[in-house]
Protein backbone atom coordinates (compact mmCIF):
# COMPACT_ATOMS: atom_id res chain seq x y z
CA UNK A 1 0.00 0.00 0.00
CA UNK A 2 1.17 3.63 -1.04
CA UNK A 3 2.53 5.40 1.90
CA UNK A 4 -0.73 7.76 2.97
CA UNK A 5 -0.78 11.55 5.16
CA UNK A 6 -3.62 11.78 6.85
CA UNK A 7 -5.00 14.83 8.64
CA UNK A 8 -7.65 14.34 11.40
CA UNK A 9 -9.65 17.58 12.55
CA UNK A 10 -11.14 18.65 16.00
CA UNK A 11 -11.94 15.87 17.95
CA UNK A 12 -12.38 18.08 21.27
CA UNK A 13 -13.22 15.31 23.51
CA UNK A 14 -15.13 12.65 21.21
CA UNK A 15 -13.47 9.52 21.58
CA UNK A 16 -16.43 7.68 20.07
CA UNK A 17 -15.67 9.49 17.09
CA UNK A 18 -12.03 8.97 17.00
CA UNK A 19 -11.79 5.58 17.67
CA UNK A 20 -14.32 4.75 14.79
CA UNK A 21 -12.25 6.59 12.28
CA UNK A 22 -9.07 4.76 13.39
CA UNK A 23 -11.18 1.33 13.13
CA UNK A 24 -11.72 2.38 9.37
CA UNK A 25 -8.58 3.76 8.48
CA UNK A 26 -7.11 0.69 10.16
CA UNK A 27 -3.56 2.99 9.98
CA UNK A 28 -0.03 1.28 9.35
CA UNK A 29 3.70 1.82 10.07
CA UNK A 30 3.79 3.75 6.44
CA UNK A 31 1.22 6.25 7.38
CA UNK A 32 1.81 9.70 8.67
CA UNK A 33 -1.47 10.58 10.56
CA UNK A 34 -1.53 14.37 11.26
CA UNK A 35 -4.30 15.64 14.06
CA UNK A 36 -4.08 19.07 13.85
CA UNK A 37 -5.04 19.93 17.34
CA UNK A 38 -7.78 20.21 20.07
CA UNK A 39 -8.45 16.61 21.26
CA UNK A 40 -9.07 17.82 24.67
CA UNK A 41 -12.31 20.38 25.61
CA UNK A 42 -16.00 20.49 25.37
CA UNK A 43 -16.73 16.72 24.64
CA UNK A 44 -17.27 13.92 27.65
CA UNK A 45 -14.04 12.16 27.09
CA UNK A 46 -10.86 14.17 26.76
CA UNK A 47 -8.93 11.97 28.95
CA UNK A 48 -9.64 8.86 26.55
CA UNK A 49 -8.72 10.79 23.26
CA UNK A 50 -5.15 11.08 24.71
CA UNK A 51 -5.50 7.78 25.38
CA UNK A 52 -6.49 6.82 21.95
CA UNK A 53 -3.59 8.99 20.26
CA UNK A 54 -0.60 7.46 22.53
CA UNK A 55 -1.51 4.42 21.36
CA UNK A 56 -1.30 5.24 17.86
CA UNK A 57 2.41 6.53 18.43
CA UNK A 58 3.08 3.02 18.61
CA UNK A 59 1.33 1.68 15.00
CA UNK A 60 2.41 4.89 12.66
CA UNK A 61 3.88 7.92 12.46
CA UNK A 62 1.89 9.90 14.87
CA UNK A 63 2.18 13.66 13.99
CA UNK A 64 -0.15 15.32 16.61
CA UNK A 65 -0.19 19.44 16.25
CA UNK A 66 -0.56 21.25 19.26
CA UNK A 67 -3.91 23.04 19.51
CA UNK A 68 -5.43 26.43 21.45
CA UNK A 69 -6.81 24.10 23.87
CA UNK A 70 -3.99 22.31 24.37
CA UNK A 71 -2.24 25.38 25.11
CA UNK A 72 -4.35 26.66 27.16
CA UNK A 73 -4.55 23.25 29.35
CA UNK A 74 -0.76 23.63 29.68
CA UNK A 75 -0.79 27.14 30.69
CA UNK A 76 -3.90 26.27 33.09
CA UNK A 77 -1.10 23.44 34.93
CA UNK A 78 1.22 26.76 35.66
CA UNK A 79 -1.48 29.95 36.26
CA UNK A 80 -4.99 29.94 38.51
CA UNK A 81 -5.68 32.50 35.84
CA UNK A 82 -5.53 31.27 32.86
CA UNK A 83 -7.05 28.19 34.54
CA UNK A 84 -10.24 29.76 35.24
CA UNK A 85 -10.22 31.17 31.51
CA UNK A 86 -10.10 27.77 30.19
CA UNK A 87 -12.82 25.83 32.10
CA UNK A 88 -15.05 27.92 30.80
CA UNK A 89 -14.31 27.33 27.18
CA UNK A 90 -14.51 23.39 28.04
CA UNK A 91 -11.75 23.32 30.62
CA UNK A 92 -14.03 21.97 32.93
CA UNK A 93 -15.24 19.03 30.90
CA UNK A 94 -11.72 18.19 30.67
CA UNK A 95 -10.86 18.08 34.36
CA UNK A 96 -14.05 15.99 34.80
CA UNK A 97 -12.63 13.43 32.43
CA UNK A 98 -9.28 12.85 34.64
CA UNK A 99 -11.32 12.60 37.55
CA UNK A 100 -11.98 16.13 38.74
CA UNK A 101 -8.30 17.26 39.49
CA UNK A 102 -5.73 17.73 36.64
CA UNK A 103 -3.26 17.02 39.81
CA UNK A 104 -3.95 13.18 38.68
CA UNK A 105 -2.67 14.10 35.06
CA UNK A 106 -0.95 10.70 33.86
CA UNK A 107 2.87 11.34 33.49
CA UNK A 108 2.72 9.57 29.63
CA UNK A 109 0.09 12.80 28.64
CA UNK A 110 1.83 15.36 29.98
CA UNK A 111 5.22 14.45 27.68
CA UNK A 112 2.18 13.55 24.95
CA UNK A 113 1.00 17.17 25.91
CA UNK A 114 3.91 18.67 25.53
CA UNK A 115 5.78 17.46 22.86
CA UNK A 116 3.18 18.64 20.66
CA UNK A 117 3.82 20.10 17.40
CA UNK A 118 3.55 23.59 15.86
CA UNK A 119 2.57 22.71 12.39
CA UNK A 120 3.82 19.92 9.92
CA UNK A 121 4.49 20.07 6.21
CA UNK A 122 5.05 17.70 3.09
CA UNK A 123 6.18 18.51 -0.71
CA UNK A 124 2.92 19.22 -1.39
CA UNK A 125 1.01 20.29 1.91
CA UNK A 126 1.15 21.95 5.34
CA UNK A 127 -0.54 21.39 8.26
CA UNK A 128 -1.28 23.93 11.03
CA UNK A 129 -4.20 24.18 13.78
CA UNK A 130 -5.88 27.28 12.94
CA UNK A 131 -4.10 30.23 10.07
CA UNK A 132 -1.26 31.56 9.13
CA UNK A 133 1.07 34.47 7.95
CA UNK A 134 1.50 33.61 4.02
CA UNK A 135 4.36 35.51 3.71
CA UNK A 136 6.14 33.95 6.65
CA UNK A 137 7.60 30.76 6.88
CA UNK A 138 6.54 27.86 9.00
CA UNK A 139 8.88 28.30 11.83
CA UNK A 140 8.06 31.73 11.78
CA UNK A 141 4.40 32.02 12.31
CA UNK A 142 2.92 33.85 15.62
CA UNK A 143 1.03 31.77 17.98
CA UNK A 144 -2.00 34.63 17.17
CA UNK A 145 -2.45 33.11 14.09
CA UNK A 146 -1.15 29.56 14.31
CA UNK A 147 -3.60 28.64 17.09
CA UNK A 148 -6.39 31.38 17.60
CA UNK A 149 -7.30 32.89 14.41
CA UNK A 150 -10.54 31.48 12.85
CA UNK A 151 -10.38 31.34 8.77
CA UNK A 152 -13.76 33.00 8.78
CA UNK A 153 -12.15 36.26 10.26
CA UNK A 154 -8.75 36.63 8.61
CA UNK A 155 -8.87 34.57 5.08
CA UNK A 156 -5.48 34.44 4.26
CA UNK A 157 -4.23 34.10 0.71
CA UNK A 158 -2.00 31.00 -0.38
CA UNK A 159 0.96 30.40 1.28
CA UNK A 160 4.10 31.49 -0.02
CA UNK A 161 5.54 28.04 -0.30
CA UNK A 162 2.61 27.29 -2.93
CA UNK A 163 1.81 24.54 -0.55
CA UNK A 164 -1.87 23.23 0.21
CA UNK A 165 -2.71 24.20 4.04
CA UNK A 166 -5.05 21.98 5.77
CA UNK A 167 -6.54 23.41 8.53
CA UNK A 168 -8.71 22.89 11.10
CA UNK A 169 -10.19 25.18 14.40
CA UNK A 170 -12.68 27.18 12.28
CA UNK A 171 -15.82 25.19 12.87
CA UNK A 172 -17.98 24.22 9.54
CA UNK A 173 -21.53 24.24 11.38
CA UNK A 174 -22.97 22.81 8.55
CA UNK A 175 -20.66 19.48 9.03
CA UNK A 176 -19.13 19.70 5.74
CA UNK A 177 -15.30 20.28 4.88
CA UNK A 178 -14.20 24.33 3.71
CA UNK A 179 -12.36 22.98 0.50
CA UNK A 180 -11.18 26.42 -1.23
CA UNK A 181 -8.07 24.64 -3.07
CA UNK A 182 -5.53 26.01 -1.87
CA UNK A 183 -6.97 26.41 2.06
CA UNK A 184 -8.82 23.27 3.23
CA UNK A 185 -10.77 23.34 6.56
CA UNK A 186 -11.65 19.87 8.12
CA UNK A 187 -13.08 21.25 11.68
CA UNK A 188 -16.59 20.17 10.65
CA UNK A 189 -17.51 20.54 14.35
CA UNK A 190 -18.02 16.92 15.74
CA UNK A 191 -18.68 17.72 19.30
CA UNK A 192 -21.33 20.61 17.82
CA UNK A 193 -23.08 17.58 16.47
CA UNK A 194 -21.27 17.44 13.16
CA UNK A 195 -18.61 15.11 12.35
CA UNK A 196 -15.00 14.29 13.04
CA UNK A 197 -13.33 14.15 9.55
CA UNK A 198 -10.21 12.70 8.08
CA UNK A 199 -8.89 13.41 5.42
CA UNK A 200 -6.30 11.35 3.13
CA UNK A 201 -4.55 14.76 1.52
CA UNK A 202 -3.17 12.36 -1.52
CA UNK A 203 -6.27 10.53 -2.64
CA UNK A 204 -8.88 12.67 -1.40
CA UNK A 205 -10.58 10.21 0.44
CA UNK A 206 -12.36 11.42 3.16
CA UNK A 207 -14.17 9.54 6.43
CA UNK A 208 -16.37 10.98 8.90
CA UNK A 209 -17.96 9.88 12.26
CA UNK A 210 -20.21 11.26 14.70
CA UNK A 211 -20.08 11.78 18.42
CA UNK A 212 -21.78 8.33 19.10
CA UNK A 213 -19.07 6.91 16.79
CA UNK A 214 -21.60 6.39 13.69
CA UNK A 215 -19.93 6.43 10.20
CA UNK A 216 -20.96 8.42 7.05
CA UNK A 217 -19.74 7.37 3.52
MN1 LIG B 1 -8.92 25.44 18.11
Amino acid sequence: MPRRTIAIGDIHGCAKALAALIDVIEPTEDDVIVPLGDYVDRGPESRAVVDLLIELVDRCQLVPLLGNHEAMMLDALESAEVREFWYGVGGRETVESYGGSLDELPFEHSVFLRGLNRYYETDSHMFVHANYDASLTLDQQPDRLLLWEHVVHTLPPRHCSGKTAIVGHTPQGTGEILDMDYLVCIDTYCVGGGWLTALDVESGTVWQANRDGELRR
